[in-house]
């Protein structure tokens, strides 16, 4: 299947025989101290920054979530998506974990953007999939139940199955659900990876539709985190994941490889393109 969204003026496809799309994860505060006061102090300079270059190190969509203690977070993610719309062109993630945040940064919008996301879980099903429906926005489907994330692939399956049949009978495109695989840390769980692996696979084989992932989960708590992250990144785009949210500029060297080698870039344009840009700076 392949997902449309679009941002101002531009508009892009996952999957079907495009090129794996990159989600820029750093306009998010978690982790980020700077960001944080910035975002607490209403200055979105940085917001501004973070927004053009990682559309310049190559983001084809960019998340935006302002998730941060005591603050009025629909005002700000409407301030937030406002800016980044007249800074970038490209499409944007919406990234909360409240509902009326995320109608908000949709109200702030134009285009068509990815919400982040909903689970399996009987409250977010209630509560965000009428929002896609209304907003005609699509949206990423964690597998995940009641706050635990399935460790098997079986039951990681059944939450996908269950989460599109939902969406489906609200009128929701099946193409307009990104199934996200969830990875959790390897250094915590020896089969974490092997798991979601097994997960990308069969949600390709048997449901058809598109696969995100939040790849650095892998490696939290272990050194050299980027080595395991692009290692990572080539197994699960080798598995059938079209989408990553990610540090663009850290991962995306190894997705053009990664895309090279598995058929996707003919001639290997974008493999050359993206090495002279790197070259030239
Ligand atoms: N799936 C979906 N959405 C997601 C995730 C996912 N959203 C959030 C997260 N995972 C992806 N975004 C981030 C953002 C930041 C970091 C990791 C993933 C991160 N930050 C550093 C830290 O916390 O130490 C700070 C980085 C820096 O300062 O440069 O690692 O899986 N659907």
């Amino acid at each position: 299947v392949k997902t449309r969204l679009a941002g101002a003026t531009k508009e892009i496809f996952i999957g079907d025989g495009q090129p794996t799309r990159l989600i820029g994860e750093r306009i998010n505060p978690s982790g980020k101290r700077k960001l944080s006061e910035a975002l607490k102090a209403g200055q979105l300079d940085l917001v501004r920054e973070e927004a053009l270059a990682q559309v310049q190190a190559g983001a084809d969509i960019l998340d935006i979530n302002v998730n941060l203690f005591g603050v009025d977070d629909k005002k700000l993610l409407s301030e937030v998506v406002h800016l980044v719309m007249e800074t970038v062109d490209v499409p944007i993630c919406i990234d909360s974990p409240h509902p009326e945040t995320i109608e908000a940064g949709l109200k702030a919008c134009s285009g068509k953007p990815l919400i982040n996301s909903v689970t399996g879980e009987k409250h977010s099903l209630e509560t965000i999939l009428p929002l896609v429906k209304q907003y005609g926005a699509a949206v990423i489907g964690l597998l995940q139940d009641d706050q635990s994330i399935p460790t098997t692939p079986d039951r990681r399956l059944a939450v996908a199955h269950h989460v599109i049949e939902r969406a489906e009978a609200l009128g929701i495109p099946r193409e307009d659900i990104v199934i996200d695989a969830l990875v959790m840390a390897v250094g915590a769980d020896p089969q974490s990876g092997s798991v979601t692996l097994e997960t990308i696979r069969r949600i390709r084989a048997e449901l058809g539709v598109n696969v995100v992932l939040g790849a650095s989960n892998i490696s939290f708590g272990l050194p050299d985190r980027e080595v395991l992250n692009n290692a990572f990144v080539a197994l699960a785009l080798g598995a059938g994941a079209t989408c990553l949210i990610v540090d663009v500029s850290k991962v995306r060297p190894a997705v053009l490889a990664a895309d090279l080698a598995l058929g996707r870039d003919d001639y290997a344009r974008r493999y050359i393109a993206g090495y002279r840009q790197r070259a030239a700076r």
